[in-house]
């Protein structure tokens, strides 16, 4: 994973789920375990959602009492509930100044996608206050009519429990931070914060220093009942493309480019084609096309690739014009794979998960059960036999190979 990083957005992905079925969870500040089922509560979905343990301190330390929040969905609001510790030597702070008194925060930001500039996300922030109050903020850039929309529908109550425990609940309806899952189930990027009167501490989920609303380079959401992920934050794209190069000794230019590829300019003898597709998503299987047209009989190398930083599937081949082998992936027994080959390029180190591979992809094939799994270094390769003037049509089904799956 780590070479497919990039350095300033967050690589934890915090999977969120629905409400436990049959619950509901009142907004009264009251932050009880049959409405919120947390981890280990009841035993019956031991794996259905996390805590998120807010305890980082800005000089980089843990707070020995950190809070306890739990993220959910009801399908059209994130939820979240704080459970807070504090000092029971400083009464609970009873007014609502941001910075002075006791107060929770939560900083929301959908990601854009991997091709955009990373860490321009600009988040929506959300404030409580043990005394009910609850506000946004134009600190992170939003303006007065911007903030005051996205407060829209928002709830929030706390609840004092004791000398040292309060807890509080949001309830933060989708369009409050612009997110629209049915357009496309994007993570995002969040931030819990809990400043605490008692020791003047910002108690934070992330731990990077910086403004509690800064959101990169901390945890990003990702709202499982919604479905797979398009894409990872912090992670490059990940591209579907297919070389097709001429065996040596083949005279020069004997392809023909076609619709949806390219001769490759950079390469002697001008017998490369490069069919490249851009971008592909880990949520669907895009469909890609391509022809070309050889001068002369001869074998050609048929490879799969993709970008240098992340890993695409292939599966669901249709050739015309030639033969193709196990088109499919279909044919074969675990790492075997029939008509195909896997090659390390130029001795590249692999990234991520393994190697090129043929697999069965947790999410799902295209077609059968199996896929090929290949990126710029790690190729999946076979020769064809291309047959002088004859065209040859090539259509096949990509997608990102992302490492998390539903
Ligand atoms: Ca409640
Ligand atoms: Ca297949």
């Amino acid at each position: 994973m780590r070479k497919e990083l990039l350095s300033r957005t967050p690589i934890r992905v915090f999977p969120v789920a629905d409400i436990k079925k049959g619950r509901t969870i009142t907004i009264d500040g009251a932050v009880n375990d049959a409405e919120w089922s947390p981890p280990g509560f009841d035993g019956s979905e031991p794996n259905r959602h996390a805590a998120a343990i807010i305890e980082n301190l800005l000089n980089g330390d843990q707070d020995p009492n950190p809070t306890t929040a739990y993220v959910e969905t009801d399908g059209t609001a994130l939820l979240v509930a704080f459970i807070n510790t504090v000092d029971p030597a400083q009464p609970i702070s009873t007014t609502h100044r941001w910075g002075a008194d006791d107060a929770v925060e939560v900083a929301l930001a959908v990601t854009a996608p991997p091709e955009a500039t990373p860490g321009k996300e600009r988040p929506f922030i959300f404030r409580g206050y043990p005394d009910g109050h609850f506000e946004g903020s134009t600190e992170s850039g939003w303006m007065e009519q911007e903030v005051a929309h996205s407060m829209k529908g928002v709830e929030f109550a706390a609840k004092v429990v004791d000398a040292k425990t309060w807890t509080a609940e949001f309830r933060i309806p989708f369009a409050s931070f612009a997110f629209n899952p049915t357009t496309q189930n994007r993570p995002i990027l969040a931030n819990l914060t809990v400043h605490k009167a008692a020791g003047k501490s910002w108690v934070q989920w992330k731990k990077r220093k910086g403004y509690s609303w800064q959101v990169h380079g901390g945890q990003a959401l990702w709202l499982k009942p919604f479905g797979a992920l398009p894409y990872l934050p912090g992670c490059r794209p990940a591209h579907s493309r297919i070389d097709v190069q001429m065996a040596p000794g083949a005279p020069e230019k004997a392809l023909d480019a076609g619709p949806g590829v390219a001769v490759a300019n950079w390469t002697k003898g001008g017998n490369r084609l490069t069919a490249n597709f851009g971008a592909v998503r880990g949520n669907r299987w895009q469909e890609c096309r391509f022809e070309f047209t050889s001068k002369v009989d001869g074998n050609a190398k048929f490879e799969l690739m993709g970008s240098s930083d992340a890993w695409t599937y292939y599966d669901d081949f249709r050739v015309e014009g030639a033969e193709l082998a196990n088109p499919d992936f279909e044919l074969g027994d675990g790492d075997a794979c029939p008509g195909w080959t896997f090659a390390r390029h130029r001795n590249n180190k692999r990234v991520g998960h393994g190697g090129a591979d043929v697999l069965r992809p947790p999410d799902g094939a295209a077609s059968g059960l199996r896929a090929a799994r290949a990126n710029h270094n790690n190729r999946v390769v076979q020769v064809l036999k291309l047959k002088r003037g004859q065209t040859v049509t090539v259509t096949f089904r990509a997608r990102a190979a992302l490492p998390l799956t539903p």
